[in-house]
């Protein structure tokens, strides 16, 4: 019997088994795993220990912990995926320069894929399904470019997507003509550093259930369509730049976003346990969703355009003490208003014309939609009633359903004047038109007083 040195591996999840001078361990472990995967159920620790019996019975076993390896892509496989498969928690796989036409999945904690050239190190998804799927935790991904994922919506077709994966960075990587082109669901403590996103059909996109899965570190190095991503978490008093290509407000106060144009993300404008904010003068189509309120109190959305989005317009989800007005709302694939156990806020003199539902409710919501008479409503492209009192005004309320009624539906397009420059001219306008009528009088006035001289003269 040999006496060579057996090392046994223990890691979280495996038992590795190696010869001290192999380089090729993962075969013995590979199989010994595949012997307890078989062994099966309340077997498997008995099985294990009679493994490790009969080894160091049979060899001069040595118990140490697992050290990381590092697995070279192409020299020890050929593909990235078997290279996953083949490694261990905490170890390295290195790809060299090349076109790897794969779809990865990486199932497997704390492992680093790392490329040799981000530019050059391309992982190519042939025009079909998620091209880098991470469904671990702790894993990095750094140096690739990730292209040409499959382009279906429901399946959410990505370049890089995150699904429910703990602390994985994403760094360095070129994200370019997929569907969606970063995509993190329910994957808090992101880490996302100079990824420049390019072309995608969607640049970027967030999705949670908690608060946790909004916790990212995402900093303007990552560009979409050359614009930086403003991913703001725990902020107050601030104001997003006016070259913002994505913005995301986490657990905010007191930010007011303005004067942006936003295009081509999975929602454009994400406000997230934010409160008193507000979203003024916006320009957001080409989205999916366009602006995205999910648990939010006393914010503000007005004086925007919302229009020609893929699915939606404004969706507000747990949201409550928000108003929303004098927005223009048309032409949304899915829906101009979406709300979701969303009650005790206003709408009001907003157009909301030509979307697939005008305004699509879901759960329990009970809100105003309304600004009283003769205020009015909101203009309903799609409102039947008449105005037989010709005030402007429907006669008939527009329904939603029983708890949301606009009450003062308005018969024409509320007049949405542009943002700035108009009012102040109209200013200046009501300022002149005052100081020519003081001046008129004025001049008037003192051609009286000249009239009536001569009799004074007179007395004199
Ligand atoms: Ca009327």
């Amino acid at each position: 019997m040999s006496q060579d040195l057996i090392k046994v591996f223990l890691s979280k999840k495996n038992i590795f088994v190696v010869k001290e001078a192999s380089n090729r361990p993962k075969h013995y472990g590979y199989q010994l795993r595949k012997d307890l995967k078989e062994a099966g159920g309340l077997l498997d620790i008995a099985y294990a220990l009679l493994l490790m019996g009969m080894l160091a019975m049979a060899f001069n076993i040595q118990l140490v912990e697992a050290n990381p390896g590092t697995i070279i892509v192409p020299d020890e496989y050929s593909s990235i995926q078997e290279a996953i498969n083949h490694a261990r928690t905490g170890d390295t796989v290195q790809v060299k320069a090349g076109i790897y036409l794969e779809h990865i999945v990486v199932d497997k904690e704390g492992l680093r894929l790392l490329g040799e050239n981000g530019d050059t190190t391309i992982i190519d998804g042939n025009g079909t399904g998620t091209v880098v799927c991470i469904k671990a935790n702790n894993t990095v991904f750094s140096g690739f470019t990730v292209q040409n994922s499959g382009c279906n919506m429901h399946t959410r077709a990505s370049g890089i997507y995150l699904d429910q994966s703990f602390n994985t960075s994403v760094s360095s990587n070129s994200v370019i003509n997929n569907n969606l082109g970063i995509y993190l669901y329910e994957s808090p403590n992101s880490i996302l550093k100079n990824n420049n996103m390019v072309g995608n059909r969607y640049n970027f996109g967030v999705f949670g259930l908690n608060l946790k899965d909004y916790i990212h570190n995402i900093d303007v190095s990552n560009v979409v369509d050359g614009e930086p991503i403003i991913y703001w978490v725990n902020q107050a008093n601030k104001q997003p730049p006016p070259n913002a290509g994505y913005v995301a407000i986490v657990n905010s106060t007191t930010i007011t976003v303005e004067n942006l144009t936003l295009a081509k993300n999975w929602q454009a404008l994400l406000f997230a346990y934010t409160t008193n904010s507000s979203i003024k003068n916006v320009t957001t189509n080409d989205n999916m969703d366009a602006i995205w309120l999910n648990e939010c109190s006393g914010c503000s959305i007005y004086s925007s355009n919302v229009s020609d989005n893929i699915w939606g317009g404004i969706a507000l989800v747990n949201s409550s003490g928000c108003s929303v007005y004098e927005n223009d709302i048309n032409n949304n694939g899915e829906y101009g208003i979406f709300l979701s156990y969303t009650s005790d806020n206003v709408f009001y003199h907003n157009n909301i014309i030509d979307n697939r539902r005008q305004a699509w409710l879901h759960d329990f919501n009970n809100n105003t939609w309304d600004d009283g008479y003769p205020s009015g409503g909101n203009y309903w492209s799609d409102y039947v009633g008449a105005d037989r009192s010709s005030d402007g005004i429907g006669d008939t309320p527009y329904v939603i359903d029983s708890l949301n009624k606009d009450y003062y539906p308005l018969m024409k397009p509320w007049d949405l004047l542009p943002p700035e420059e108009p009012r102040k001219n109209i200013v200046l306008y009501v300022i002149a038109g005052i100081g020519a009528i003081v001046i008129i009088l004025g001049i008037g006035i003192y051609a009286i007083k000249l009239r009536k001289r001569p009799s004074d003269d007179r007395i004199i």
